[in-house]
């Protein structure tokens, strides 16, 4: 059976009604969830993914599909109502063990959990700016792979992307930061619908929520089109019409839709209340309910005629196998681009990257002078960059600083292609922009800022290791060694911190190859985000062989050895070289070390025991330097050793003028690792405690 396009207007708010008590009755269930903004937005639903939304159920991984983000993930049944209802594999046994222990349908919609969630949403505002990272990606990529022959246009790129968002994301700070970024760089694709119901969890918005939003957003450049009725399937139609006549055009602009709807709509108590923004209706009210909505059915039954004219799945393959034509001959005109964008969309490396990587390692430690480790990876970008297409970089307006744009490099414009962004000053839009590119396919992303402002981004960074996308930090002037600019600049906990967020590799590297490699293994990697941690300061070249970039790549090695070494000293970034120097100097007093490079603990830690041990052997003194917190070095130097870092904030002086002052200096490191020795060699046996009978082995 086709669905209908225009659904008759009774099966339309049938169609809608199936959608409020699917939430009403699972989060009946539940007994826990957000059951208002599905039954708010149901209408909205029915009109855009019955009638516009060009998807594909029975393959949600179609390229040219419409992106759809639910912006206010904590509506999540709205979004598994409609997944379930269209004809994804979404079964209703899933919808009955809402929130339950690994259903496939969580709390908050989770992207690579159910098919066809495209991203991760809850914490509101970062759903509308991944949408914004999504629609750059589809105008960069259309303009990149797009063509026209002999007036036959071959648009293997064009869709729509599309959100549902609330007041709590249009209160949320990044949705200025997208959303303005969004109007500038006129991303006409993106129709962003808002839930506009005057109602956030505290009640009545009006006390925390006045501004007038489509003069906001028409100032950002949106084309906006106010006090639409969300109850009304023809308003809502006409809209998104609006919206979509003007999309793609020379000066098409990004659209919002206020619709203007009551949270909870059917529930005959409760609807334009708080009470329904975030509990369970209870069982009279859901009794209630089913009785004015007119829907006799038992809670997750669906009538046939309802399902019928829900199920998209012949019209998304109708929809795909005509995209599927249209790239077949793309593909026989353009075999070289075909394979590009296939292999991109993918996420795989190109073979040119694989093969020419040895090359550029072999070009950067050809270099012996002192840089910056900023600069290190701006070298190793010019000599990455053109093995990697996909690269898309920028920086939250600190291009110069940061060093993320390369010799070959094209500024992005607002209506022509580049792959380099100036983001403007918005870390935590960056972030979750990027994260948005990396979700939609066919772009690695990375962006730069002070490692200071990573605070800013930090919950997009975390998003991004939760999705386990692809996405690279360029964190610049990485501690006190940048000086003058003082403790509002200078990273104390930062790095430390970044490192315990699960499936996040954070590199602070100490040279140029240790940069590269850096720059290599987070490209390399697929199941997460990197950051790296990089200096203001020049530091000297400490690899000179090509082959170091193995050792390089398990997180940390041993940098250098003695016969005999007493103790380990462990070091990261800037504080390496000044462990060699403490290396040997204390080889002139007759005590032998090792030095440990770390620019990676996260990727060490994944690495066997057996080769853990073998670099950081239990029982030997152990000194860890890092112009950073102390205490993340703990377990790696166990109680009794030693850390040498910073747990108060900087200072503003010159950069060696603060490394005296805080200590971080070769003679520290030198009487740190003489103490531990001593200690070691004079130590006392712990009598046991009486209770504690000693084994005979
Ligand atoms: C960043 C962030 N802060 C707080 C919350 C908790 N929270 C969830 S929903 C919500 C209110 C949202 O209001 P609105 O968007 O109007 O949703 P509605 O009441 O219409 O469902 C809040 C504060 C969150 N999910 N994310």
């Amino acid at each position: 059976m086709i669905t209908p396009a225009h659904p008759t207007p009774e099966m339309a708010r049938r169609m809608a009604n199936a959608i409020r008590m699917l939430a009403v009755d699972a989060v009946e269930a539940a007994k826990s969830g957000h059951p208002g903004a599905p039954m708010g937005m149901a209408d909205i639903a029915e009109v855009l993914w019955n009638r516009h939304l060009k998807h594909n159920p029975l393959n949600p991984q179609w390229p040219d599909r419409d992106r759809f983000v639910l912006s206010n993930g904590h509506g999540s049944m709205l979004i598994y109502a409609l997944l379930h209802l269209t004809g994804y594999d979404l079964p209703i046994e899933e919808l009955k063990k809402f929130r339950q222990l690994h259903s496939k349908t969580p709390g908050h919609p989770e992207v690579d959990i159910t098919p066809g969630v495209e991203t991760t949403t809850g914490p509101l505002g970062q759903g509308i700016t991944n949408a914004v990272g999504m629609a750059l990606a589809e105008k960069l990529l259309a303009q990149e792979f797009n063509r026209e022959e002999d007036g036959q246009r071959f648009d293997i790129v064009d869709h729509m992307t599309y959100v549902f968002m609330g007041d709590g994301c249009l209160m949320e700070g990044i949705s200025h930061e997208a959303c303005s970024l969004a109007g500038t760089l006129r991303l006409s694709k993106l129709v962003a619908l808002y839930d506009d119901n005057g109602i956030s969890i505290d009640g009545h918005v009006e006390g925390w929520f006045t501004d007038d939003t489509p003069k906001r957003f028409e100032a950002y450049g949106w084309n906006v089109i106010a006090k639409v009725d969300g109850h009304n399937p023809q308003a809502v139609n006409a809209a998104i019409e609006a919206a979509k006549a003007q999309a793609g055009g020379v000066h098409g602009k990004p659209t919002l839709i206020c619709c203007q709807t009551v949270i909870g709509q059917g529930s005959p108590n409760k609807a334009g209340t708080h009470d329904v923004h975030g509990a369970a209706l209870g069982s009279a009210e859901v009794l209630a309910t089913r009785e004015a909505l007119n829907w006799p059915y038992a809670p997750f039954e669906i009538p046939m005629d309802v399902k019928q004219s829900w199920d998209a799945t012949s019209r998304g393959v109708r929809a795909q196998t005509q995209w599927d034509n249209l790239f077949a001959s793309y593909k026989a005109l353009y075999p070289q681009e075909a394979a590009d964008y296939q292999r991109r969309m993918q996420g795989d490396l190109s073979a040119a990257y694989t093969q020419g990587l040895q090359n550029a390692f072999a070009a950067i430690v050809a270099r012996p002078d002192a840089v910056a480790t900023r600069k290190a990876s701006q070298n190793a970008l010019d000599l990455l960059a053109p093995l990697l297409p996909e690269f898309f970089g920028g920086s939250a307006d600190l291009t110069g600083s940061n060093l993320t744009n390369f010799k070959t490099c094209i500024k992005v414009g607002r209506d022509t292609w580049g792959n380099h962004l100036s983001y403007g000053v918005r870390e935590f839009g960056m972030a979750a922009i990027m994260n948005g590119m990396a979700l939609h396919g066919g772009y690695i992303p990375y962006g730069g800022t002070f490692l200071t402002f990573s605070d800013y981004s930090r919950n997009a960074i975390r998003m991004a290791a939760l999705m386990k996308k692809r996405v690279i930090h360029v964190f610049t002037h990485d501690s006190i060694g940048l000086g003058e600019d003082g403790p509002t600049h200078q990273s104390v906990e930062h790095v430390p911190s970044l490192r315990i967020i699960p499936g996040l590799d954070v590199w602070r590297p100490a040279d140029g190859l240790e940069t590269a490699v850096a720059w290599a293994c987070a490209v390399e990697r697929c199941d997460g985000p990197s950051a790296l941690a990089l200096s203001r300061q020049n530091l000297p070249q400490l690899l000179s062989n090509v082959a170091d970039a193995d050792k390089v790549r398990q997180g940390g090695y041993i940098l250098s050895d003695m016969p005999g070494a007493q103790a380990i000293i462990v070091a990261t970034g800037s504080e390496t070289s000044l462990a060699m120097k403490a290396q040997a100097e204390l080889a002139l007093q007759g005590l032998a070390s090792r030095v440990v490079s770390m620019p990676c603990t996260n990727v060490f830690d994944r690495q066997t025991e057996a080769y853990q041990e073998m670099v950081l052997p239990l029982g030997l003194p152990t000194v860890a330097v890092e112009a950073a917190h102390p205490d993340f070095w703990r377990k790696y130097v166990g109680r009794t050793g030693m850390v040498i870092g910073i747990a108060s904030f900087g200072e503003s002086a010159p950069a060696p003028a603060l490394y005296a002052h805080f200590g971080i200096t070769t003679e520290r490191v030198c009487e740190a690792v003489r103490t531990l020795v001593h200690r070691h060699t004079h130590r006392q046996t712990v009598p046991l405690p009486a209770h504690i009978v000693p084994s005979d082995n």
